[in-house]
């Protein structure tokens, strides 16, 4: 049984994004001491770091602002159904205001290592300052998307223009986003996600000629963004009580239920009409409130899919290009689905130019741009939309370890195994919000990382008072659960989809695994579960 000593802080937290300050504030005001630690200069997260044109979300605003809908800031007032980033890290800079959680964080920092003492039962740590301290309970709010994938192109030291990930967009002097003016110039965007599909009709609007480098098409429809008015938002706001209830209750915390009928049991006119009506309604409702048996049945799937491939057919006006939109190598919605704003009508602009690179690879980048066999791409700026290394990829670059010296990332070679998402066996008191294999990473998470939150507060209080200072899950716990993750997710079209939420590992022998990140049983039944193991004194974690 470890000895207790007194760490400096009871609670280390990685990350001051959205969940990362709440849950700061939560034990603060629990009356516990803790750090908070994060690379960039202020709060914000993913809201200070994407700051590329275009950024905005694809919740509805009002559904994704925890800190609105749960009184932090009562007076908080959007003005788009979809914020933009701007408005975003206003939202945060407004709750941490409130909560007035500066005052416990360390900025322009990052956690270096974390490394589980037995002797003392608590968290070594050290910062990239060097500063090294303890804790007791290390809490990684690190945020699903926040470690940058670069590719490592060859040649790309060699370009003359400008590179960049999108998530690291240039600053001026005084640390604002660079206003890049596109006029004039020949623009490279490498990748196709969400947010190529956000920067793209953005960046076409004053390029001389933009190229977009393609690998693989994603199924995008309208977000369908507008502006809410004084009085749309007094009903709003008066609402914003049942609006956190309701999406509660929802799979994944956006508001939208699947419609419960299967697809085959409706006809076709029927089913048609449901589609164009979901189509051109506002958000994700065409991929989250269409037919139950959406992800579940291939030939139920490609029936919406054929209806979305139409609608890109209509709207881009040369036919070899529309169909090289088109995916035809994952279901519809098995991957998050891009939300669009002009993205398909774009094509149809004389300076925009889609190079497929699945079939043309670039081989290398040279000083003028991009070279794809003998043709070179000249270009004067390129933007990385190349997405992130998800959920673990934020641990990974931390050297953590638990009992014995085990590290995190050899513990999950073959993919993370966890209790409720929230723990692994042989990384004592270590919580990880929004982390593999819980219902927060596959969510609304502005929601699901503050519930999540809460609940680790709860945990912690629980402890307290009972004079524990050290959680694990037991073996057979974390077993159940990891299993039913991947079982859960195997019955899904998703499983054999790559997304940012699989991880795929190449090993020494040869063979390669393929794990999901993510668990697909839904916001409640998680929560449900949650509810469960806290009520039954925290039951599956062993307690001393
Ligand atoms: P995503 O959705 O992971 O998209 C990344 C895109 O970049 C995708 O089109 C990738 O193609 C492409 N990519 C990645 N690496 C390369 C290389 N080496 N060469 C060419 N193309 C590449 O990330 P996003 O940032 O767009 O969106 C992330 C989430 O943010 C999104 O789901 C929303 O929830 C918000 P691939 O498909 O791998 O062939």
């Amino acid at each position: 049984m470890p000895t207790i000593i007194n760490p400096d802080y009871d609670a280390v937290v990685i990350g001051a994004g959205v969940t990362g300050i709440y849950q700061t504030y939560l034990l603060d005001q629990n009356g516990m001491s803790v750090l908070g630690v994060d690379a960039a200069e202020d709060v914000g997260g993913t809201w200070y770091w994407n700051r590329y044109p275009g950024c905005r979300l694809d919740t509805e605003s009002y559904a994704y602002g925890y800190f609105a809908l749960k009184g932090i800031i009562p007076e908080w007032r959007w003005s788009e159904n979809f914020a933009g980033q701007p408005e975003m890290l206003r939202y945060v800079n407004a709750a941490a205001d409130r909560m007035d959680i500066r005052r416990l964080y360390k900025f322009k920092t990052k956690v270096v290592s974390a490394h589980y003492n037995e002797a003392d039962n608590v968290w070594d740590i050290r910062l990239d300052d060097g500063a090294c301290l303890t804790c007791r309970y290390l809490i990684s709010a690190t945020g699903p998307l926040s470690a940058s994938a670069m590719p490592d192109y060859k040649g790309l030291d060699l370009f003359q223009g400008e590179a960049f990930h999108s998530s690291r967009w240039p600053t001026d002097a005084d640390g604002k986003p660079r206003n890049i003016d596109f006029a004039g110039k020949r623009v490279g965007v490498i990748g196709t996600g969400a947010t190529g599909v956000q920067i793209i009709p953005i960046v076409a609007e004053t390029a001389q000629d933009l190229f977009v480098f393609q690998r693989t098409p994603n199924w995008c429809t309208p977000l369908g963004n507008s502006a809410l008015g004084e009085e749309e938002m007094d009903l709003i706001k008066a609402r914003f009580p049942t609006i956190l209830e309701y999406v509660k209750t929802t799979p994944t915390a956006f508001p939208y239920h699947r419609d419960t009928r299967k697809t085959s049991e409706v006809p076709e006119k029927e089913r048609n009409a449901f589609f164009e009506a979901l189509y051109d309604k506002p958000g994700y409702g065409i991929w989250l409130s269409t037919f139950r048996d959406l992800l579940l049945s291939k030939e139920s799937n490609k029936i919406l899919a054929d209806f979305v491939a139409g609608k890109i057919r209509q709207r881009v006006d040369d036919p070899e290009v529309a169909e090289k939109l088109i995916p035809v190598d994952h279901p519809f919605g098995a991957k998050r689905v891009p939300m669009e704003t002009n993205y398909y009508e774009t094509y149809n602009q004389p300076n925009v130019h889609l190079v497929d690179i699945k079939t043309t690879p670039i081989d290398e980048f040279v000083a003028q741009g991009a070279k794809i066999g003998e043709e070179i791409y000249d270009l004067d700026v390129i933007i990385f939309a190349t997405g992130f290394d998800g959920i673990t990829g934020s641990l990974d670059r931390i050297d953590i370890r638990g009992h014995d010296g085990v590290r995190l990332i050899d513990a999950w070679v073959d993919g993370p195994s966890t209790y409720l998402g929230l723990q692994a066996r042989g990384f004592p008191n270590f919580y990880t919000l929004v982390g593999p294999h819980n219902g927060s990473a596959f969510c609304n998470v502005g929601v699901c990382g503050a519930l999540q939150a809460e609940w680790v507060t709860q945990m912690l209080c629980y402890m307290k008072a009972g004079n524990y200072s050290y959680a694990q899950p037991t073996q057979a716990a974390e077993k159940q659960w990891t299993d039913a993750v991947y079982a859960d997710f195997a019955r899904t079209l998703m499983a054999d989809t790559n997304a940012w939420w699989v991880k795929v590992t190449q090993k020494p022998d040869g063979t390669t695994v393929r794990r999901t990140l993510v668990y697909v049983g839904g916001g409640p039944e998680y929560r449900k579960r949650c509810e469960e193991v806290a009520y039954g004194g925290y039951e599956g974690f062993e307690l001393a």
